[in-house]
């Protein structure tokens, strides 16, 4: 079935090329998502999960489970979820903390939870050498040391992390800390400070997650769901927006020009006004929207500015870059809601430093980082020092989009050669890497260092990764040897 649609829609490309149309095949003629004529339902706000705090220490407890979940309105999907059926909860956590996290492993299956954007030591972070079986738990801890940021955890065993994510194991985390309670941010948490969990799935004809077939999903879930709608009682909105899909990139716009105010870690220095902002699988951005009395607004992906990069038709249309959502609608809010004070103009310093003494090359090939598949026994990189270095990535494959995630670190682009990236101002742990550009990654890491265990750097589009796309360094003290230790 999905072999007919490619067909199809590679002779509108090329019945429209060859009549000198501008090729916008997928635009009207897309396959019709799930649940697309059923009424909105009410946005999910998933629970906002505190743990216990004792002094400066906060323990959390999850657990990794099947269950099934109604993401189409009458359909039960089989799922998986943290602490319930389907995604998980919002883990809270502030800067200075003491987290002790339990993660127990109640699926079929071994899996490991890796704290997206974190900077933590590397065996808590949660790499597949720490995957741990159906049954066991594994209680990683570490100190929160950054800055205020919107992250999110998901599994990451050998080869599975984009099937495990698939099915549903996904979650926000939120980092604050004393100096972001900027005036006219909204951070009443489900009320005007959002959390919006974008996924993607294909199902089968019985309703279950189509595992073949899902990678670029015709049907497009916020918080759990099909065609959801928020009721704003407030004028002002902060959507914080993950993209959790697979490998689709999202093209977010509201059909009004909007604020972003942070990027994956943490604030920008200024709020940016923009008309729609580009997050590839694992970015995250924080919005601030000013909704008007009477009118609805609707959280859309566009098509990709430039295609993304592609020029290749086949790729246009394998990576479906024309495909337009609706994720959310957004109610008129009251008549009476008061305005909202105005939003700060100064939010946190941006302190990056300019230069580096370490500069190393990653050249993203096929299923290849610098012509290496995944090898949990292999280190690729060594990092004896605390500053910070210069990461060169260059895409080198024209027909495929790719991006690039580092653990453990926080990074500034420096420079975009070949290419455009949309949004580069602020700190990012991931990032786009258009067809045959080279980012430039100003990069700061955590400083944790233990020869034992390794931290990776991996193309993000999670099947890209399972297939071998990523790479392992290990932070160590000056001159120090790694000396990985056996998988868990
Ligand atoms: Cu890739």
């Amino acid at each position: 079935m999905e072999m007919d649609r490619r067909t199809f829609f590679k002779g509108m490309v090329f019945a429209a090329a060859a009549t000198g149309v501008a090729a916008t095949a997928g635009c009207s003629s897309q396959p019709k998502p799930r649940g697309a004529d059923a009424d909105p339902r009410p946005l999910p706000i998933p629970p906002l999960e505190q743990g216990t705090l004792q002094g400066n220490v906060r323990r959390f407890e999850l657990t990794a489970q099947e269950g099934e979940y109604e993401i189409v309105p009458g359909t039960n999907t089989k799922t998986w979820g943290f602490n319930g059926p389907f995604l998980g909860p919002t883990l809270y956590m502030r800067r200075g903390e003491t987290i002790e996290m339990t993660v127990r492993n109640e699926l079929p299956e071994p899996t490991v939870v890796h704290w997206h954007g974190l900077h933590l030591p590397a065996t808590a972070d949660g790499g597949p050498a720490l995957m741990f079986g159906p049954g066991e738990t594994w209680s990683p801890t570490w100190t929160v040391d950054q800055p205020a940021a919107t992250c999110w955890y998901h599994p990451h065993p050998h080869e599975k992390s984009a099937l495990h994510a698939y099915r549903g194991l996904a979650g926000g985390l939120i980092i604050d800390d004393d100096d972001s309670a900027f005036s006219g941010l909204p951070n009443d948490y489900g009320v005007d400070d959002i959390p919006v969990i974008i996924k993607d799935a294909n199902f089968t004809d019985d309703g279950q997650f189509d595992e073949d077939n899902g990678w670029l999903g015709d049907t497009v879930l916020v918080n759990g769901i099909t065609k959801p709608r928020f009721e704003p009682t407030t004028q002002r909105l902060r959507l914080r927006v993950l993209n959790g899909t697979t490998m689709r990139y999202l093209h977010l716009t509201l059909g009004v020009p909007f604020t972003v105010v942070a990027t994956d870690q943490g604030f920008l220095e200024n709020p940016v006004e923009v008309d729609g902002v580009l997050l590839s699988s694992g970015e995250r951005v924080e919005i601030v929207v000013d909704l008007e009395p009477g009118k609805k607004l609707m959280l859309r992906s566009d098509a990709l500015p430039d295609d993304g990069g592609l020029t290749d038709k086949d790729a246009v249309e394998e990576f479906q870059v024309h495909r337009k959502f609706d994720l959310l609608e957004i109610a008129a809010p009251p008549e009476t809601v008061p305005a909202s004070p105005a939003l700060a103009s100064t939010l946190v310093p941006f302190d990056a430093p300019t230069s580096a003494t370490v500069t190393r090359e990653f050249r993203l090939n096929g299923m290849e980082i610098n012509e290496k598949t995944m090898d949990m026994s292999r280190v690729d990189e060594v990092i004896d020092h605390e500053g910070p270095e210069i990461w060169r990535v260059t895409n080198e494959n024209s027909a495929m989009l790719h991006n690039f995630h580092i653990h453990n670190a926080r990074f500034a682009v420096q420079g975009v050669e070949d290419g455009d990236v949309e949004f580069t101002s602020g700190w990012h742990d991931t990032i786009a890497v258009p067809p045959l550009a080279t980012v430039s990654l100003l990069v700061e890491f955590g400083y944790y260092p233990d020869p034992t265990t390794a931290y990776m750097y991996h193309c993000h589009m999670l099947n890209h990764e399972d297939k071998g796309m990523m790479g392992q360094f290990v932070v160590v003290k000056p001159g120090e040897k790694p000396a990985l230790a056996p998988p868990r």
